[in-house]
């Protein structure tokens, strides 16, 4: 029979400061057919994906999506639009509620996105980053550190991180002093006159690799200092990078100033070894995401997006099933998810999609999905340290139970735990 075609607009980020578009993009088409092919689910629709790149660049992403909108060859009404990359999603879901669209991240984790008053029809499968900042108060806990610097550069998803991780430290009696980085040689050398031990980063990576080649020219590692990072920046980060950046550091002084930093990172994978609600099991998606890349599980920890492909996947299934079960309240209306339209204020159908997305929960390749009030998700974090080269799991945190599961202690710089507080103190 012939099948009603839903279009599905879609913003990839395939470079730029996150290029993880590279994993979720082949992840999102792998959703999509599994859903086109279930017998069950929208028997009456296929589901066209229309993508796009956005280099993760907010001009180029708010670009992308009129096209996706008004292109004149584009004659399809796109219905949802799935987004990844904090900057890109901002832009995209603060103007995408006036066309009664409904906003899907795989790959955002600014918290400012959990504002319901600006992104009132935003919803992600890739958890908040504000998840991580009671992990991170735990460690800080744990290892009687309570004089912490944070290092961040300016976009919203920083700021609002470094915003909740201060208030969430000060209530916790721990002393708190953030650096902007507009420059990162001056960034590292402010740290260094201010005698920081303990840094949290907060940065993409490029970022990353400037403040880390400026840290080994200027001594800022090594025994006496703990840097805490980001988690999803790609295993090899510190020692490949494009071929337009400049870093002016070699892959050896890379490697000895970022070894033995600590990570913090929501937990990505479904940990049960059975089938989920789309049918494979969370290592047979990993299995055939490498597959559609032409590469092998010893390439993993270098694919960028990979720890995001399976939010990708389990975004395209959180969809389908929320328009699936739309059709059905539509239908008793004598309506269908084809009365969408993007004028009319009160359309039903992007009302009944956005009630059957709040009523998301099925078991996802990245475990259980389901969204809070704000549209977050919310999951575990992971704790990991790089050792010689290589990251190696340290425990794990849940914070509505504050859990705290750990399978070794760190390797500390120099055989010896740093302190928060230089042995003579700085005068301020
Ligand atoms: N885990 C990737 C998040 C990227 C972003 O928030 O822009």
């Amino acid at each position: 029979k012939s099948l009603d075609l839903l279009h599905i607009g879609a913003l990839f980020p395939m470079s730029g400061d996150w290029a993880g578009g590279i994993a979720c993009w082949p992840a999102v088409e792998m959703a999509l057919q599994s859903v086109n092919d279930h017998p069950d689910i929208l028997p009456d629709y296929r589901l066209v994906l229309h993508p796009q790149d956005s280099q993760c660049d907010p001009g180029l992403g708010a670009r992308k999506m009129y096209e996706l909108l008004y292109h004149p060859s584009n004659n399809s009404r796109v219905v949802t639009l799935l987004t990844g990359c904090s900057t890109v999603s901002t832009y995209v879901a603060q103007a995408a509620h006036m066309w009664n669209l409904v906003v899907l991240s795989y790959g955002s984790s600014s918290p400012a996105l959990s504002d319901r008053s600006r992104f009132p029809t935003f919803f992600r499968t890739h958890p908040s980053a504000a998840l991580n900042n009671p992990t991170r108060l735990k460690l800080l806990q744990r290892y009687n550190w309570t004089r912490v610097f944070v290092l961040r550069s300016n976009e919203e998803v920083f700021a609002s991180t470094a915003k909740d991780l201060e208030q969430l430290l000060r209530r916790n009696n721990c002393s708190v002093m953030t650096e902007i980085v507009f420059d990162a040689g001056q960034a590292v050398k402010q740290l260094k006159s201010k005698e920081a031990r303990i840094i949290i980063g907060l940065f993409y990576d490029p970022l990353a690799r400037q403040i880390f080649c400026q840290a080994y020219k200027q001594g800022l590692f090594g025994p006496r200092y703990q840097w805490l990072l980001i988690g999803w920046y790609s295993d090899d980060w510190y020692l490949k990078w494009p071929a337009a950046e400049r870093v002016n550091c070699t892959p050896d002084e890379m490697s000895m100033a970022a070894d033995l930093h600590l990570t913090t990172e929501s937990m990505t994978w479904n940990e049960l070894d059975q089938p989920t609600y789309s049918g494979i099991t969370a290592r047979q998606f990993q299995n055939r995401v490498l597959e559609r890349l032409g590469k092998n599980r010893s390439d993993i920890g270098s694919i960028l997006g990979f720890p995001e492909s399976p939010f990708a996947y389990d975004a395209v299934w959180a969809l389908a099933l929320a328009m699936h079960s739309a059709e059905a309240r539509l239908k008793s209306r004598g309506l269908r998810l084809l009365n969408f339209t993007h004028q009319q204020p009160d359309n039903p159908v992007f009302f009944e999609l956005y009630r059957a997305m709040n009523a998301t929960n099925f078991d996802g390749v990245s475990s259980r999905v389901f969204f809070d009030s704000l549209g977050n998700r919310i999951a575990w974090t992971q704790i990991e340290q790089l050792v010689n080269g290589r990251y190696r799991t340290i425990g794990r945190y849940q914070v509505q139970e504050d859990k705290l599961e750990l399978q070794r202690e760190p390797v500390w710089p120099g055989g010896v735990r740093p302190r928060s507080e230089p042995l003579i103190q700085p005068l301020f």
